[in-house]
């Protein structure tokens, strides 16, 4: 077995389905390895933004490692972004870049793709991944590869391996698996009772659901554990489309002033709030009407617990879960026994199919529509109000960097998704974001990918005109999506109004094989509910008084 074999077949056996990558000189040895070994399928794509994005999405939505591979410099610096992001949102990600090789190094002359040093490139990633390896040895590579892919699993949060070329086949050994870490099962019990009696004692206890139950695995164990405790549930902004396919007391997400005020409310004067796997950020939590009383509030998160002013530190997610299901009761606390008063959200439903323009509650309905005729599809979001606009489509999976915000995420995630798992996705996004990496689409013909795409057209980065009208480089001019999408092997609509926006979606629903581009023309300044409420909570925020 060679180096490249050796960390190929530990990277499945970590659980990784594919690659994908954009090769280079300093790393067409090792994708040739790939390609000729055929123990994962090799997926490329245009542009290594996109390429880190496609590996994110396949990673989440299957809740495994996603693997990314690019050459030296130029292709791996130029995918920091998607690994920043996937860093920020807790996704496991592998990157695996080539690299010049050890005499290359010590020719004395500066090598092509070179930044500023030869171990500058390991200094960036070290930065936005948790664990670093350079295989410069190959009889070290064994014990290196596998302490970082269990860092990897263990963190969920990406990691970087640097592979030189001159030793893509060099002779290696086997790659073994390291134990999952350990915990105190004492300080497990103690947790769990203390968390258990919290839940008890309160008068409306709740439970919020974040991202970490998908990252490891758990959606199934947490509805169990929700309906054991007899608990109602809401996900995090972030945690939108958990739960979508579990049988849980789903009452929709929490979304602060922007949310469904009912929603809102229960969350934010709940005295025992249980947030499993849920990150403290501006989008989760930055518009809470009033602040979430951390004191009454218990939250479990990278492998921590704190409730009150007490902290368990070393409890994996997992195994808090499995220790409260052990124990777990139904809670006989007044508002739970009258439903907390809080009914799930209802999504809405019925497209008008008039000549009336366009407005992205009308895409919602049209989606909703779809999808109670056709059954669910799996949704991969950008940034924009085409996610918000997501929040009124039925709970159903969905991919989106909710936190760390980066456009161009949409297109090349609903490709990862649909060739890491199969399923056919619902691609929403902007017409801004789609300028970026919407091109990736010329890539579904290679491999039979034929995701649905809605564009919001509306030629604005509308989002930022939100908060500042008044500046004119916020206009775009009209690209005509719909136009290109034939050349590119797929078919494209451009639909103005709400019948034409109805028919499209069946038509392209209808059609398989190829990618299906729905143009979505709205007019500038008209926002999703969701957005309108949250733009205008934000301002009020802004303008109270401090607390
Ligand atoms: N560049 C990247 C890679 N990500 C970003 N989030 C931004 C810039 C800043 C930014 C937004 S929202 C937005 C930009 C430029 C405009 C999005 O335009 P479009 O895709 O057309 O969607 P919509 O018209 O619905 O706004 C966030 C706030 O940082
Ligand atoms: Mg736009």
């Amino acid at each position: 077995m060679n180096l490249s074999q050796a960390l190929l077949t530990a990277l499945k056996d970590h659980g990784a389905r594919e690659i994908f990558g954009i090769p280079g000189d300093f790393a067409l040895g090792f994708f040739r390895q790939v390609e000729e070994s055929g123990i994962l399928p090799l997926y490329t794509l245009s542009h290594e933004p996109g390429v880190g994005f496609a590996a994110d999405a396949s990673a989440r939505f299957n809740s495994r490692l996603g693997v990314a591979a690019v050459t030296y410099g130029a292709g791996a610096l130029n995918m920091v972004n998607s690994v920043a992001s996937a860093y920020a949102e807790k996704v496991p990600l592998v990157v695996i870049s080539g690299a010049p090789g050890a005499g290359e190094r010590r020719n004395g002359l500066l090598l092509h793709h070179q930044t500023k040093t030869l171990d500058s490139q390991l200094a960036m990633f070290r930065e936005i991944t948790c664990d670093q390896v350079v295989l410069d040895d190959p009889k070290r590579a064994p014990a290196d590869i596998a302490r970082v892919l269990r860092s990897c699993l263990t963190h969920s949060l990406p990691v970087y391996i640097e592979l030189p070329r001159d030793l893509v086949t060099a002779p290696c050994a086997a790659v073994g698996m390291n134990p999952v870490p350990g915990y105190d099962r004492d300080a497990l019990d103690a947790c769990v009772r203390e968390l258990l009696d919290r839940l008890r004692a309160a008068q409306a206890p709740m439970l919020m659901v974040g991202i970490e139950i998908k990252r490891f695995g758990i959606e199934e164990k947490v509805a169990k554990l929700a309906r054991l405790l007899n608990l109602p549930v809401v996900t995090s902004f972030m945690g939108r489309g958990l739960l979508a396919d579990a049988d849980a007391l789903l009452l929709g997400t929490y979304l602060g002033v922007a949310g469904a005020p009912d929603i809102t409310h229960a969350v934010e004067s709940s005295d025992a709030l249980l947030m499993l796997g849920v990150i403290l950020s501006d989008t989760n939590f930055g518009v809470s009407e009033q602040k979430i009383d951390m004191r009454k509030s218990i939250l479990a998160l990278d492998g921590r617990v704190t409730m009150g002013y007490h902290m368990y530190p070393n409890m994996p997610l997992e195994a808090l879960v499995d220790g409260l299901l052990e124990r777990a009761q139904r809670l006989r606390n007044v508002a739970l026994e009258s439903g907390g008063g809080v009914a799930p959200h209802v999504y809405p439903h019925g497209l008008q199919a008039d000549e009336e323009s366009i407005a992205p509650m009308d895409i919602a309905r049209a989606v909703n529509d779809l999808m109670a005729e056709s059954g669910r599809m799996p949704i991969a979001s950008d940034i924009g109000d085409c996610l918000f606009t997501a929040l009124d489509i039925e709970n159903t999976a969905l991919v989106a960097p909710g936190y760390y915000a980066t456009m161009g995420y949409g297109v090349p995630a609903g490709l990862g998704l649909q060739a890491g798992d199969g399923q056919r996705p619902l691609i929403l996004v902007g017409d801004g974001a789609f300028q970026m990496t919407g091109w990736e689409l010329g890539n579904c013909q290679r491999y039979g990918w034929d995701p649905i795409v809605i564009v919001f057209n509306n030629c604005s980065w509308e989002m930022l005109r939100t908060f500042q009208p008044e500046s004119g480089f916020n206009n775009l001019s009209d690209w005509h999506f719909a136009d290109m999408a034939g050349p590119l092997g797929g078919q494209g609509y451009r639909v103005s109004t709400r019948r034409e926006l109805g028919e499209a979606l069946r038509q392209a629903h209808r059609t398989r094989g190829k990618f299906q581009l729905i143009e979505a023309m709205i007019p500038r300044g008209v926002l999703s509910d969701t957005l309108v409420r949250f733009v205008s909570g934000v301002r009020r925020l802004q303008q109270a008084p401090q607390q």
